[in-house]
């Protein structure tokens, strides 16, 4: 069994929704135990700006699938979620990313773990941070709060409910 961090991004229809529903079918899914959930944020959209705020948040959860089998499954939940494939970046019903496997690194065709938005992006750590305090990043080698302290540039994150009004 390896402990493994997934992140879930809605920003297209009712989010919440989806995010909640994914969360439940990671829970039931066989071979899967969840462990724990974060809070969801609302967060400003990293890398396609003109487009929805995000709901985000993560999960840890334990398993005996490999990483690719993994990642089927994250994709079969997007797909029965409704989710279609269009623009990098663009907006989604539902995004499910492996962050970390274990202290796994991967990078291939189909899998990067660490995932990209673990060393740069703050609508991917904070939720992670709740989760994940005293994981140590496998390839930059340092905490995950460490990280979040440092980052240059951090999108706007709050725990959702709490966005100002004035902010669209
Ligand atoms: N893939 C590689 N590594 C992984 C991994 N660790 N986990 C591959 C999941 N998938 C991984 O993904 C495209 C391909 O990535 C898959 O076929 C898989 O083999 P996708 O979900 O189909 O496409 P995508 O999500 O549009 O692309 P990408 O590059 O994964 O986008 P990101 O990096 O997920 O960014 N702003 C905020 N505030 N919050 C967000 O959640 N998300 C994005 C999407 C942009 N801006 C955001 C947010
Ligand atoms: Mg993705």
């Amino acid at each position: 069994m390896t402990d493994v961090y997934i992140g879930l991004g809605s920003n297209l229809g009712d989010r919440l929704s989806y995010i909640q529903q994914a969360v439940k079918m990671l829970e039931f899914h066989d071979g899967i135990k969840m462990l724990e959930t974060s809070s969801f944020y609302e967060t400003e959209p990293y890398g396609v700006k003109d487009q929805d705020w995000f709901i985000n948040a993560a999960v840890k959860i334990s398993t005996e699938w490999t990483p690719v089998e993994l990642l089927r499954i994250c994709q079969h939940i997007e797909s029965k979620l409704g989710r279609k494939r269009e623009m990098r970046w663009g907006p989604r019903v539902i995004d499910l990313d492996i962050l970390l496997y274990g202290d796994q690194i991967i990078a291939d065709d189909i899998l990067t773990i660490p995932h990209p938005a673990t060393y740069d992006r703050a609508c991917c750590i904070v939720p992670l941070l709740e989760i994940a305090e005293d994981v140590i990043h496998p390839i930059l080698q340092r905490p995950m709060d460490d990280i979040y302290q440092n980052l240059e540039f951090p999108e706007e994150v709050y725990l959702y409910g709490t966005k100002p009004k004035e902010i669209t």
